[in-house]
């Protein structure tokens, strides 16, 4: 603990875990580090687990609000779940636990675009947090604070909550200092001036976190690594969806549209994503930018080949092997990645600045372009929308992708009517699939629909899809964005009811 925590008032806060968890009282709103499995607390989530558990079994009521950047791993939200600890969720989440609570009825999970959590905190939207739990990796003389794996929302949690414990984690690489930017420059309106920044790789803050002592009121020691799971290897499906966007990519950089190294890149965390990455290394571009969310595998290996030049985030998400990598190279990286508040590094006003090119992953898409990331059968929830929304409405392109069916085949991504609407036809330029690739720009509703059918749609549906636009376009009340209301969501109840969309 000498070389990791400076301050002498906060080495005398040090104590166990549990006797930090004990000073989270029932019924709390408390806000925790964490962003897609990087940075999160590792032990005090655990032992408060453990004490609501006792709790429970004497029969108490104890359940907490529980923010956080985005989603954790199973010592937080995995552990808490369990228990049934918490009574609200915000603003994303991935654990199956908490899913599996949600869905069943039992946690209120508000799903939020990722660039507004900290500003609506701070507008007094929420509930007031109460206590602030946050891994850091070291605590300096002067008691500020040098953030780790992912900085998300902790500049606002220690800013603004009432109390605040801290897990400094051994395991978490000191030398980091310096590769966090933490913009304190955010004003609430009507006081707001621009982001002193026009590019991507500025830095516009500080190295570490501001924290007042007087807040501190336990100081933890961790030694735990962040948990991430391995990608799977890339499939030919995502290969070939990988392969449509960049050769769209090309062309758009061929019309004189992009710039040869394109604009930043900003790319969604799962197996697609991942490919597009793996696709952009031999693809012949070079000097891109990446302003996004995550960092994940196959940034790492860009950066490594010279394609990418740098990589802006606000957390990584990691294979363990990547991860290895990251720590056994954080010389090379360090001047590479930049890690920021995640109100920066999805802001609205930064997106469309860069002119990020947004790439997301999604559940389905109907005909017209609406997109739904987020829930199954309109009801279900997967993960939540993220940060996906942030670049698709505000980037200079955003595409997203999918596999053309789900489920064996039982399901087509490719819909009459989305079943939940995340990203509406007016924010959504590009879809693609294993099948290809439908440019969505410029074309009204029905154009749209043509598109999609003829370039998105598994074949085993293309025929029903291309029945229903012409039976609604023939009968429809309306006949701008045709639909057949009583039919628009049969394809999801007959996989209710039959465990299959075909008819
Ligand atoms: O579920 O594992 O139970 O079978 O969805 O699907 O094909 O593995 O795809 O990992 O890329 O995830 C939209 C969920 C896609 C993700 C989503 C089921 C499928 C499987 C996963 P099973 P795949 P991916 C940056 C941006 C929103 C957040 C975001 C996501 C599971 O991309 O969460 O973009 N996006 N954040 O079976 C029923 C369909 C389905 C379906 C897939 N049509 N119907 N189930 N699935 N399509 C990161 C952050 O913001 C933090």
């Amino acid at each position: 603990s000498e070389d990791r925590i400076l301050h002498p008032g906060l080495r005398a806060r040090l104590m166990s875990a549990e006797q930090a968890a004990a000073l989270i009282q029932p019924g709390e709103t408390v806000a925790m580090s964490g962003f897609t499995g990087s940075g999160y607390p590792k032990a005090v989530p655990q032992a408060l687990a453990a004490h609501i558990d006792r709790a429970h079994a004497r029969g108490e009521d104890f359940r907490i609000n529980l923010l956080t950047g985005a989603s954790t791993a199973p010592e937080l939200d995995g552990a808490l779940a369990q228990v049934d600890g918490l009574a609200m969720r915000m603003p994303f989440q991935s654990d199956p636990n908490a899913r599996k609570r949600i869905n069943a009825g039992k946690l209120d999970y508000l799903d939020i675009h990722l660039s507004h959590v900290a500003q609506h905190v701070w507008f007094g939207f929420y509930n007031a947090i109460d206590t602030a739990v946050v891994e850091v990796s070291a605590i300096l003389e002067d008691g500020s604070l040098v953030p780790t794996t992912s900085v998300g929302n902790n500049k606002t949690w220690l800013d603004l909550a009432k109390k605040v414990v801290i897990e400094v984690n051994r395991w978490q690489l000191p030398e980091m200092l310096g590769m966090h930017d933490i913009y304190y420059g955010t004003a609430l309106p009507p006081e707001r001036k621009p982001i002193p920044m026009v590019r991507g790789d500025e830095r516009i803050g500080q190295t570490t976190l501001r924290c007042d002592p007087a807040k501190v009121a336990a100081v933890v020691l961790t030694d735990a690594p962040d948990r991430n799971s391995p990608f799977n290897p890339i499939d030919d499906d995502s290969r070939r969806i990988a392969g449509h966007l960049i050769e769209f990519l090309k062309h758009e950089v061929a019309r004189g549209r992009l710039p040869a190294n394109l604009l930043p890149l900003q790319s969604g965390v799962g197996n697609i994503p991942n490919a597009v990455l793996a696709g952009l290394a031999d693809s012949g571009f070079r000097g891109l930018e990446a302003y996004t969310e995550v960092i994940q595998d196959g940034m790492l290996d860009l950066l490594q080949s010279g394609v990418l030049r740098y990589a802006s985030c606000t957390g990584f998400a990691l294979s363990p092997d990547a991860n290895e990598e990251f720590r056994r190279n954080l010389d090379f990286y360090r001047s590479r990645i930049i890690l920021r508040t995640q109100e920066i590094s999805n802001h609205p006003e930064m997106v469309r600045r860069l002119g990020c090119i947004g790439m997301n992953g999604m559940i389905e898409a109907d005909l017209y372009g609406n997109i739904n990331s987020t829930h199954v059968m309109g009801s279900s929830i997967m993960n939540g929308i993220g940060g996906s929304g942030d670049f698709a409405r505000n980037g200079f392109l955003s595409a997203f992708l999918s596999n053309s069916t789900a489920k064996g085949g039982s399901i087509s991504s490719i819909v009459p009517m989305v079943s939940h609407v995340d990203h509406t036809e007016h924010d959504v330029a590009v879809i693609v699939t294993e099948q290809g690739l439908a440019d969505l720009r410029g074309l009204s509703p029905k154009q749209r629909a043509r598109q999609v059918i003829a370039h998105c749609a598994h074949p085993d549906y293309r025929d029903a899809l291309q029945d229903y636009f012409e039976r609604a376009c023939r009968d429809s009340y309306g006949k701008h964005t045709p639909h057949l209301l009583p039919e628009a969501l049969s394809w999801h109840q007959r996989w209710l009811d039959t465990g299959t969309m075909k008819a």
